[in-house]
């Protein structure tokens, strides 16, 4: 049977490719899953691919996988900053967890520097702007077939 991965994005994603695309590109979110879902199928996993701008889905959404899926990409967008509950949900977790950010945050404001869920993550991937989701997708068929 094919392992499952989670790819859950955070707060404002929808917007990929919307605005601001000198920090964030041109492709939109809908890109991002097509090329995930295309890159998962050549290695021989499935993905589920899920956006939400609220705190409490991302958290959901995680402890659902800890049931569900082999594996989490995660970026968690402004939550990475603030929130306690996910690093806390994924924490609950025995599933390797990439966090992924389009962005490279240790660039920008300052308040972006420190990322909760980083304390949680077994790889990070920030700055290499959406192909971060394909390189966390490759790196996670590495680690679940280790
Ligand atoms: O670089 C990343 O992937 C971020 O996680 C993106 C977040 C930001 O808060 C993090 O610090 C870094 C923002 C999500 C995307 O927001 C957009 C806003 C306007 C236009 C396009 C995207």
């Amino acid at each position: 049977m094919s392992k499952v991965i989670y790819i859950l994005n955070g707060p404002n994603l929808n917007l990929l490719g919307k605005r601001e695309p000198e920090i964030y590109g041109y492709q939109t979110l809908d890109d991002v899953r097509a090329q995930c879902e295309e890159l998962a199928g050549e290695l021989g996993l499935k993905t589920v691919f899920r956006q939400s701008n609220a705190e409490h889905d991302l958290v959901d959404w995680v402890q659902e996988a800890r049931e569900a899926a082999d594996g989490i990409i995660i970026n968690p967008a402004a939550y990475s900053h603030t929130s306690v509950a996910i690093l806390d949900a994924l924490s609950a977790c025995t599933l390797p967890v990439i966090e992924v950010h389009v962005s490279n945050i240790h660039q920008r404001e300052s308040f972006r520097h420190h990322s909760y869920v980083s304390a949680r993550a077994d790889a990070i991937i920030v700055g290499c702007g959406v192909e971060g989701y394909q390189l966390a997708v490759r790196h996670m068929a590495t680690r679940l077939s280790d």
